[in-house]
């Protein structure tokens, strides 16, 4: 059930952000990090998801990625990504960022995501920087080499990285400034995404986080849906059509 409040905020020309985590596509199939059902339970992302990791052992990571690209490519976006799109198309400033790489939103349909973390689907040469698509390589070898001789890497933003400095730029600038901050599915422990609905609370937004369990964030923000993301965020787009 939405509060009056936030109703009363569903209006096309307020400015909105939404920040999406693992957990909106954990209803498609794709395994969380971490939480209730995190499920790289064999793996965990501080260990594994490292460029340390990934020279001491190029395979296993080359592997874990590929096995992943290959789930990400068989599983479709789910209701609350589709929400997301209604939204997009309602709100006349709307920006969605996401910490995923599954290319879930797009898939779905959205038009603009500011993509923190980079995408799976991508490959770049840790020697030379070039990047390439999966099908422009051959991988005979594990992990496939560029033609410069240097090792492909996924196009990722793993721990100690750098994120892509014009998307951490507009997340933050579009954070600021918005007056409703959606969290949704994230766990809010990883910066600087984490620190994106800081931002926009202290720049006086109302906060909405939506999850199934309690997080980080909870306390700090003014509601809370406790519950899956593809359950609560069509009652969000449903509302909006009915504002
Ligand atoms: C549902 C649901 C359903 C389930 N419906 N909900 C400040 C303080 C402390 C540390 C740092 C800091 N600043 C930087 C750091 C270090 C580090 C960091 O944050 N560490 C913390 C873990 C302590 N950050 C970095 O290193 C970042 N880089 C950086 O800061 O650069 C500057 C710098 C460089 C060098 C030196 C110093 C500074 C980079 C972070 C990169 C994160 N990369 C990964 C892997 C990406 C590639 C891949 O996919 O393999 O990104 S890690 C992993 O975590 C992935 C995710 O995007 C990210 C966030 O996870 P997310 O999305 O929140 O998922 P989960 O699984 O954690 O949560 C799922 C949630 O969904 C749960 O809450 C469930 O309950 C919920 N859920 N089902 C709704 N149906
Ligand atoms: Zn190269």
């Amino acid at each position: 059930m939405l509060s009056q409040a936030l109703k009363s905020l569903l209006r096309p020309d307020k400015r909105v952000v939404v920040l999406t985590g693992a957990g909106i596509s954990a209803e498609s199939g794709v395994p969380t990090f971490r939480g209730e059902d995190g499920l790289w339970k064999k793996f965990r992302p501080e260990e594994l998801a490292t460029f340390d990791a990934f020279i001491s052992n190029p395979q296993l990571v080359w592997e874990w990625y590929e096995y992943r690209r290959k789930l990400i490519s068989e599983v479709k976006p789910n209701p609350a990504h589709h929400s997301l799109v209604k939204m997009e198309e309602y709100f006349e400033n709307f920006h969605l960022i996401t910490q995923n790489v599954d290319g879930l939103h797009q898939k779905a349909g959205s038009k603009k995501v500011i993509e923190l973390h980079g995408n799976i689907k991508r490959n770049k040469c840790i020697k030379c920087g070039r990047e390439l698509e999966e099908l422009e390589f051959s991988s005979k070898e594990i992990p496939p080499k560029c033609t410069c001789g240097g090792m492909l890497r996924p196009d990722v933003v793993w721990f100690g990285e750098m994120l892509p400095a014009q998307a951490i730029n507009e997340a933050y600038k579009v954070s600021s400034l918005c007056d409703i901050f959606f969290s949704i599915g994230t766990s809010a422990v990883v910066y600087p995404a984490a620190h994106l609905p800081v931002v926009a609370k202290q720049g006086g937004a109302y906060l909405v986080e939506i999850n199934i369990e309690r997080t980080e964030l909870s306390d700090l923000a003014d509601e809370v849906f406790l519950g899956k993301a593809g359950e609560i965020t069509p009652q969000i787009a449903k509302a909006i059509r009915e504002a």
